[in-house]
């Protein structure tokens, strides 16, 4: 069994991901299945096979402690490492050999509370992957790319697990190409930055833009759209890869 973890901001497009994967494995004739770990989502588009929702009632845990919505998210987000035996069993039950698990809409409520790592390090697989979705409409600018990519490094940090970097929603954002390109030449990216050229910020902006990609372990970025599937090809093959044991990746 292999798992990979879809985690990223609100809205970063975690939940067409997890769908589009699973139709995509479907369509190859791959026993996959999707867990929803989002104990406060209404709405989803895909056929959860797993849903947190069916051990975990928000409306209650507001009644019962008195909480807003917000409140009873956190105390839900919590709640999830105890259930922890219970998500393993239904996915064991299942069978499957691909377990896409779609992470609750704030990356913060998962990953830098307890039962994100929890869940992340006690699950029992034969692989396991992490996906952080960096949303192309999000990562507009060398700034906010580069922050993106902090919180990205943030959340490997508590997962400790492989992680891929997505650039999700390719097919809308109209500098998808060039977000790439920063991410593969720190050069490009200098360009990119406005202000002159060693000013404090730029030589800030900079260096950590640098430091972040000498010290990178993840095989760059994947520009995704899982909306047409532009990039699952290089996606799900670097997950192959994850799944036959090849983690350790080349620094590029
Ligand atoms: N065009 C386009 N829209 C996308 C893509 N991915 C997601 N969306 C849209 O962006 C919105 C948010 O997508 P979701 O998949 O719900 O994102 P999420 O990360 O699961 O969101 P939360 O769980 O609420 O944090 C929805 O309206 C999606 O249809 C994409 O690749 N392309
Ligand atoms: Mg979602």
């Amino acid at each position: 069994m292999n798992v990979v973890f879809l985690t990223g901001t609100a809205g970063a497009g975690k939940s067409l991901l997890t769908a589009s994967l699973l139709s995509w494995y479907h369509e190859k004739s791959q026993n996959a299945i999707a867990v929803n770990l989002d104990p406060g989502v209404v709405a989803l588009p895909y056929e959860p096979e797993v849903d947190v929702r069916t051990m975990i009632d928000l409306q209650e845990i507001m009644q019962k402690y008195s909480l807003g919505p917000n409140g009873a998210l956190i105390f839900a987000s919590d709640l999830i490492a105890s259930k922890l035996p219970e998500i393993q069993d239904e996915i064991d039950s299942s069978n499957a050999d691909f377990v896409i698990i779609d992470t609750p809409g704030q990356v913060e409520l998962f990953a830098f509370r307890e039962s994100g790592p929890y869940v992340a390090k006690g699950l029992r697989a034969d692989s396991k992957a992490v996906l952080f979705l960096i949303d192309s409409m999000l990562a507009s600018s060398p700034t906010n790319f580069l922050s993106l990519l902090l919180l990205a490094t943030s959340v490997h940090l508590r997962m400790e697990l492989p992680m891929l970097q997505v650039l999700s929603k390719t097919d809308i954002s109209r500098n998808a190409k060039e977000i790439a390109k920063w991410s593969r030449e720190p050069a490009s990216f200098e360009e990119s930055l406005s202000g002159t050229k060693g000013g404090d910020s730029y030589t800030f902006y900079t260096q950590v833009f640098r430091a972040l990609k000498h010290a990178s372990i993840s095989p760059g970025l994947y520009p995704v759209s899982g909306y047409t599937r532009d990039g699952f090809i290089a996606l799900v093959g670097e997950l192959s890869r994850i799944a036959q044991g090849g983690e350790e990746f080349e620094e590029n």
